[in-house]
């Protein structure tokens, strides 16, 4: 093994003990050809991505259309996170839960061990330092990620803060400097002499978190959460099993603020499975008169009660790694402006022949282009031109209605939490709960249909707790417990009211009943009205809904009766939804907390069984 001489002459090593003993030891199992620590300069940008160009991984983009920004297509069988290769490798079974994968700790550690030995043979193992959340924060949330793939270090620059400045303040805290080491290895060993291909990774794969030792260890894929392990490999599994030791909250969230014509400042939190619209809400422009929205994150909340006892937010990322279809200037213009300032990163869609991307939804179609599995792709062309997960990763101070509340590391206070998914029928496009604990059963019981942000079926109704399922680190009961702990514990007018809300319902053509986007300002409308004791609700079953006059429904194209049908709470339907409700929670066993039971016999009651 020979120091890096092909890449950016970085510092060699760290003076960190630990962190030194860690990489030499994961070296000693890889058995890289080079060890590159990551300084996350410029130049260091301009060789990897230009090493990667050089690989095929990288196509670089027009210059003029989206500056210093890349294309790249993945391999077809690593498009997407992989739930069922997905492991909380707790100590103990019970403690990983009914809702997870998982293996005993050392049994996992002894199979990936025998996958990792010699696997970074023929590359460069780059050593990652970074911070989820802020750097100047009261305990900065430090990770270290070593892994074999450019392509994951380009991405991880773009998506967190890292680099030398990470380490050196690691190095600064010594023992008292806590980080989470993330191993990563696309699994793709290169032969003496083997040509490499443009996105190696391997068919067998594992994404493996350690909840007691804080650790992650992945293995065999290089796409998003399944090899960029801040985002939900710790932001999500592990800081949950930290925030349930530490009386905090990790959540699968958006972060907004409101600004009403009254000038007054709401912050909103909203929790929608993957590929269900957080993206889109966050950076909504919104459609009535006198109301601005303001971006804080789109799909990491970590939230922490302040010292006056309010719920604070903080969005832990530094770049948005969002779904490409779909995205465009009538659904997400804040989106488009970010993206095309350049500097991303686009994966799965398609290169046109000009040097620009295209995706499904986007305006302006091209005469040809090629798609995302490298084939020739026309717009009678039957196959999609990009994946459906196909994702642009770009950075987040790029976007122009970024909150300056953003460079806070005390984050901001949330007025109000909503819960949402993906269903076609029952749930109406909005609910306010009547207190926190039948708002934890609203999140407890989301129901979502899936989507291609996962592998597998697509369209598939689903429990989603709190959009949380693939996400949470350990028994999802006690993280119901945790939710129903931290309402007890805190002053109930303090909290943030909780909501559920449904923008994909449909009517009988299979039409979505509600238009969405820019239009959900309607609904953010109603809910402020709510904290401000002002809009009128009718009480259900499920909960309030909003009155017919109680929504802003001024300049909306559509009818009264398509405005009912989208609140609609039907008896009927709802009672059709509790076997499935009850199946959910028998799951749990002694594990569900007793108040959820109540409030499902509560809900019961109400519909008069
Ligand atoms: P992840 O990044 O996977 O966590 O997804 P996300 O929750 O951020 O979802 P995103 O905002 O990227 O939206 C996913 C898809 O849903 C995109 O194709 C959007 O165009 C579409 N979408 C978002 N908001 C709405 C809406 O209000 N109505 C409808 N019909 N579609 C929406
Ligand atoms: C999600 O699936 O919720 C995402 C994309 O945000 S990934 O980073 O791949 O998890
Ligand atoms: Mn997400």
């Amino acid at each position: 093994m020979t120091t890096d001489t092909t890449v950016a002459p970085a510092e060699a090593g760290t003076t960190h003990e630990g962190l030194a003993a860690w990489v030499a030891e994961v070296a000693a199992m890889t058995t890289p050809d080079r060890i590159h620590w990551v300084t996350g300069s410029d130049e260091e940008w301009k060789e990897l991505t230009d090493k990667l160009v050089e690989a095929g991984t990288f196509t670089r983009l027009d210059e003029a259309k989206k500056p210093n920004s890349f294309y790249a297509a993945s391999s077809p069988q690593d498009v997407a996170r992989v739930e069922d290769r997905t492991f909380i490798c707790s100590r103990e079974e019970k403690d990983s839960g009914p809702t997870n994968n998982w293996m005993d700790p050392e049994k996992m550690k002894d199979l990936m061990r025998g996958l990792y030995a010699g696997c970074m043979k023929g590359r460069t193992m780059y050593v990652i330092p970074f911070v989820m959340g802020h750097l100047e924060a009261e305990k900065p949330m430090f990770g270290v990620e070593i892994t074999d793939s450019e392509y994951v270090v380009v991405s991880m620059r773009v998506m967190a803060r890292t680099g030398r400045k990470v380490l050196d303040r690691i190095e600064e805290l010594g023992d008292a400097a806590n980080y989470v080491p993330a191993l990563h290895s696309l699994g793709a060993p290169l032969g003496d002499g083997e040509q490499d291909v443009a996105w190696p990774c391997n068919e067998e794969k594992y994404i493996v978190q350690f909840p007691e030792e804080r650790t992650i260890w992945s293995y065999g894929s290089g796409y998003g959460g399944n090899a960029l392990l801040g985002k939900k490999c710790y932001s999500l599994r592990i800081a949950s099993v930290m925030a349930r030791d530490e009386g905090w909250l990790a959540e699968h969230m958006l972060i907004l603020k409101l600004i009403s014509p009254e000038q007054q400042v709401y912050y909103v939190a909203a929790a929608f499975p993957s590929a269900c619209g957080k993206t889109n809400l966050a950076m909504l422009e919104p459609t009535i008169p006198g109301w601005k929205v303001e971006t804080l994150g789109d799909d990491i909340a970590w939230m922490r009660f302040g010292k006056d006892g309010r719920l604070y937010a903080v969005n832990p990322e530094f770049g948005f790694f969002g779904v490409a279809p779909g995205t465009n200037e009538h659904t997400n213009p804040n989106a488009m402006k970010t993206i095309n300032k350049g500097n991303s990163v686009f994966t799965n869609v398609a290169l046109t022949d000009d040097g620009d991307v295209w995706w499904e939804g986007l305006e302006n179609p091209p005469a040809h282009a090629t798609s995302w599995k490298g084939e020739d792709w026309t717009p009678d062309s039957e196959e999609l031109s990009s994946h459906p997960n196909s994702r642009y990763c770009t950075p987040i101070e790029q976007c122009d209605i970024l909150a300056e509340e953003y460079a806070d590391p005390a984050g901001v206070p949330i007025s109000a939490i909503l819960f949402g998914g993906r269903r076609k029928t029952t749930v109406p496009l909005v609910t306010e709960s009547r207190d926190w604990t039948h708002g934890t059963f609203m999140g407890a019981t989301l129901s979502s249909e899936t989507t291609a942000a996962a592998t597998g079926q697509v369209g598939v109704v689903r429990r989603d707790p709190m959009a949380m399922l693939p996400f949470i680190g350990y028994n999802a009961g006690d993280y119901f417990q945790h939710w129903i702990n931290i309402g007890k514990d805190a002053d109930a007018t303090k909290l943030p009211r909780i909501f559920y809300v449904n923008w994909f319902r449909r009517d009988d053509e299979g039409d979505f009943l509600w238009p969405g986007f820019g239009e959900n300002s309607r609904v953010l409308k109603w809910v402020i009205e709510r904290l401000e004791g002002k809009a009128a609700a009718v009480e259900t079953p499920i909960g309030h809904v909003p009155t017919p006059e109680s929504l802003d429904i001024e300049g909306l194209d559509m009818t009264p009766e398509q405005v009912q049908a989208a609140l609609k709470v039907d008896p009927e339907e709802w009672k059709a939804e509790i076997p499935q409700i009850e199946e959910w929670f028998a799951k749990f066993g002694d594990q569900l907390p007793t108040q959820l039971q109540i409030e499902l016999d509560t809900l019961k009651s109400r519909l008069g069984l």
